[in-house]
């Protein structure tokens, strides 16, 4: 389906001055990503800070996106939390709420084994009718999706595909064969992501997409076209910038760029690590990279 085509920003979740979910900001960073001609919206994942919300609030964030875009754009609802229930709430929810998918990390902290994950993520999936993206991402989560936990769940139609968050393109690609035709993977890192759209990502689903849309857009359309000397190009630009942003504390660096750009989102949660003065240079010469690529 040409809906989950191309890039998906990891939408950064956006507070007030007292650190409340300000709607408003919400509003203005959908339309301004919405602009920029991206894709699609993925509200509440690792750079959404989903997991540092309360349920209420990750609910306010999507209504605030979904209100915005008015289905111009595809949006999907990250609803992974540490428990089945709280996961199968938000579902429901974003389902009511208009969702275009469901997307979950597994559940974390007591090192769950494939049967617990599979019964969480699989309760999400029977609990609305949308489409339920799998989000494996180990790094963080501990959990590894196994080829047998795949095989499993994907004898739901309903389960489109995987956000594959790891550096490995053979990974990618071997899912992206088990899932069989038409099944869909998400490239995660976006330093890979035309590595990842050649081996078989159908999109990116990235957070670094948001401070710097417009060179993602264009190395889509390249790629699309089959002018990947100038994709690549386009890719060696991008990972300039990467490179830099991963000398800083990311999530923090990102928030600091989007305003930048216009849109004032607020501060990263705690315990997330915030800016100091000292990378306050570096922010400066990324924003100047990022509008001078
Ligand atoms: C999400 O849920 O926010 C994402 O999909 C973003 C994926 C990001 N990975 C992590 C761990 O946050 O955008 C990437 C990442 O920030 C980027 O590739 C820089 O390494």
């Amino acid at each position: 389906t040409d809906k989950f085509k191309g890039v998906i920003v990891a939408m950064n979740s956006c507070y007030d001055s007292e650190g409340n979910i300000s709607t408003t900001a919400v509003k203005k960073l959908t339309r301004f990503l919405m602009d920029k001609g991206v894709d699609g919206l993925y509200v509440g994942g690792s750079t959404g800070e989903g997991l540092l919300q309360s349920s209420d609030e990750r609910k306010q964030v999507l209504e605030a996106v979904l209100e915005e875009s008015q289905k111009a754009v595809t949006v999907i609802a990250h609803v992974g939390t540490l428990t089945t229930k709280e996961s199968v709430d938000l579902a429901i929810h974003a389902e009511k709420a208009g969702a275009d998918a469901l997307s979950a990390v597994s559940p974390f902290y007591y090192g769950y084994r494939e049967e617990s994950v599979g019964k969480h993520w699989m309760r999400i999936v029977d609990s609305t009718e949308l489409p339920f993206i799998i989000y494996h991402i180990p790094s963080t989560t501990g959990f590894s999706l196994t080829p047998s936990l795949l095989k499993e769940m994907i004898k739901s139609p309903k389960v489109i595909g995987i956000k594959i968050t790891t550096a490995s393109t053979f990974e990618l690609q071997q899912f992206k064969v088990m899932g069989g035709p038409g099944f869909m993977l998400f490239n995660g890192p976006d330093e890979q992501f035309l590595a990842g759209r050649i081996m078989g990502a159908d999109a990116g689903i990235g957070g670094t997409y948001g401070i710097m849309p417009e060179l993602f857009v264009s190395l889509e359309r390249e790629y699309r076209a089959g002018r990947i000397a100038e994709a690549q190009q386009l890719q060696y630009t991008i990972n300039d910038i990467i490179a830099d942003l991963l000398q800083l504390p990311v999530y923090a660096a990102l928030k600091a760029l989007v305003k930048m750009r216009g849109v004032d989102c607020g501060d990263v949660r705690e315990p997330l690590p915030q800016l100091s003065e000292i990378h306050i240079p570096l922010i400066n010469a990324l924003y100047h990279k990022i509008m001078n690529a």
